[in-house]
């Protein structure tokens, strides 16, 4: 599919500001993606779609993580981690995009996972530094950005688990373990 057609796919589904944040999404995907030598078409269709499902209706979600047999304690946490994996869902079922890489980085792209690939990491690191982010210290992984991007990984991991825990919020397991994984793999390494 060509970015045209999936940008105007995506737009029907999206705010105005939220398709601004996806356009940032693929082009800063497209840099990490040459950067990292990551598969390009890949990268750009992984964030075009990342967040599709982000209006969804939230009791039609609910229905396709029990129907589909998503991780069920996906309903205990914050409604906000549902996008992902139903997006993942949709994006196959109603768009039709079969690619397996592409639709685990769009599943993973809120929590991350254990084992994410460098296409699941070029879209989480895009999610977290497009240029319409603000986030307190996204100026930081964007420097990182340039230079590693397993280090911006966990730089970004760190500050949304962070935040979580000043808000008293509960953090998913999968935040956890991505982020246990991330650090022990690049033990050793400098962490700023
Ligand atoms: O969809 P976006 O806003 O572009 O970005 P995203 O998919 O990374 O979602 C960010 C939101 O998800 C942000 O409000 C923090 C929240 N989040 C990420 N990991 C966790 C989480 N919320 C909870 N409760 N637990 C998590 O582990
Ligand atoms: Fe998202
Ligand atoms: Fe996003």
């Amino acid at each position: 599919m060509n970015r045209e057609k999936a940008l105007g796919i995506v737009q029907k589904q999206l705010t105005e500001r939220r398709y601004l944040h996806t356009v940032g999404v693929m082009e800063t995907s497209i840099q990490l993606a040459q950067l990292y030598k990551v598969d390009e078409e890949k990268a750009v269709l992984a964030a075009i779609f990342h967040d599709y499902a982000k209006f969804r209706d939230k009791e039609e979600m609910r229905r396709i993580i029990l129907d589909q047999s998503m991780p069920q304690d996906l309903l205990a946490h914050h409604d906000e981690l549902w996008h992902a994996p139903v997006g993942a869902y949709l994006v196959e079922t109603e768009v039709g995009l079969t690619d397996k890489d592409v639709l685990e980085a769009i599943k993973c792209h809120t929590s991350g996972k254990i084992n994410m690939t460098p296409l699941d990491k070029v879209l989480y690191v895009a999610d977290y530094i497009e240029p319409s982010r603000d986030f307190p210290g996204v100026e930081q992984v964007r420097e990182t950005a340039k230079t590693s991007l397993d280090i911006a990984v966990i730089q970004a991991m760190k500050n949304t688990i962070s935040y979580l825990l000043t808000r008293n919020q509960p953090v998913y397991p999968d935040t956890f373990h991505a982020y246990n994984d991330m650090t022990m793999r690049v033990r050793g390494r400098k962490l700023t």
